[in-house]
């Protein structure tokens, strides 16, 4: 290249990635276009703290996928792990209520030694990314801890992980609050790669408990509304059923519709491409009044050609040329 020329720039693609139903999506859209063109910002807000480790189940699934190593069974959790350490665990604490595998364990140890010297979590979550062979960038939303608790009906709002494992997400969905925003900041990173992004994704995850964190951050927000043009968001819901988890008793607690609409909704002004399955096709009419364009498709991302085949519909209807 002659002498002051800069290299062409590579477009990049920025994501908002909950746990594993985004996984999933970014390794079909890493199919596509590579991982290194792949800027993912992460939810943390269901971090959470086992025997003084610090695990951040999103950020991990994340990696785990795009590192190859996922469990294929549960989409969390590295494939082929043991059990033993948490089995002599609970000699000291009592049985267990999460899985943590002995090789994921490894990641908490160092997660955690890490930060007590004094790493920032974005810092820490380069390096695990890095050792396991992600070659895209993998963000956590902020660097502060932000936690999300639930209240059901008839009980003080408890954790998430403690709603979703150890209750099973049971009990009436009354409220959702995220504690720690008021000290927390958006990951100046995380809101650059937005900006700069030439296509934005929301993939299929939570909108309440997943991608409902990272839009509390104004920066993040704004980022978004500001790409709204080049963003689409993919549908968690199919058929008036989430692919996974508890969102639909978390949307019909909340007073949301439990449909595609209830979600298109969530995302007005945020996304111009709105993504549903063939199941849901009778709702394209009502989603693109809303102001999307809507764009129906096989969502079910069975194996990983079928999330490439969707990655591939989503960039088409952004227009990104690559
Ligand atoms: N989910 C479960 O339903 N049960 C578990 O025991 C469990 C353990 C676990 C360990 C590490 C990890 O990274 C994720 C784990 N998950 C487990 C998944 C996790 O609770 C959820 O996938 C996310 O928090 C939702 O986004």
């Amino acid at each position: 290249m002659a002498h002051g020329q800069s290299a062409p720039k590579i477009a990049r693609i920025a994501a908002l990635a909950g746990g594993v139903g985004a996984a999933k999506f970014l390794r079909g859209l890493a199919l596509c276009v590579g991982q290194q063109r792949l800027d993912v910002v992460v939810n943390t807000a269901d971090d959470e703290e086992f025997y003084g480790l610090r695990v951040c189940p999103d950020l991990d699934t994340v990696i785990y996928t795009l590192g190859a190593v996922a469990n294929p069974r549960t989409g969390w959790g590295i494939a082929r792990d043991t059990f033993a350490t948490l089995g002599a665990l609970a000699r000291f604490y009592g049985r267990p209520w999460f899985a943590l595998g002995d090789r994921d364990f490894a990641t908490h140890l160092f997660r955690t030694s890490r930060l007590r010297e004094g790493a920032a979590l974005s810092e820490v979550t380069a390096e695990i990314a890095s050792k396991f062979a992600v070659r895209a960038r993998v963000m956590p939303m902020s660097d502060e801890p932000v936690r999300t608790f639930i209240t059901v009906r008839g009980s003080a709002p408890m954790p998430f992980q403690e709603y979703l494992v150890r209750s099973r997400a049971r009990g009436r969905v009354e409220r959702i609050e995220f504690h720690g925003l008021k000290r927390a900041r958006a990951l100046p990173a995380a809101v650059a790669a937005l900006k700069n992004a030439a296509a934005v994704i929301i993939a299929p995850s939570n909108p309440l408990v997943s991608v409902a964190p990272m839009l509390e951050f104004g920066a993040i927000k704004a980022a978004l509304r500001s790409a709204c043009e080049r963003a689409a968001a993919i549908s968690p819901i199919v058929a008036g059923r989430p692919v996974k988890g508890p969102l639909d008793r978390m949307m019909r607690g909340l007073g949301h519709e439990v449909s595609v609409l209830g979600v298109a909704r969530l995302y007005r002004k945020l996304v111009s491409v709105f993504v549903i399955d063939h199941a849901d096709r009778r709702y394209a009419q009502a989603i693109a009044e809303l102001g999307f364009k809507p764009v129906v498709t096989d969502t079910i991302m069975r194996t990983p050609l079928r999330a490439a085949r969707l990655a591939e519909t989503v960039l088409r209807a952004l227009n990104f040329g690559g």
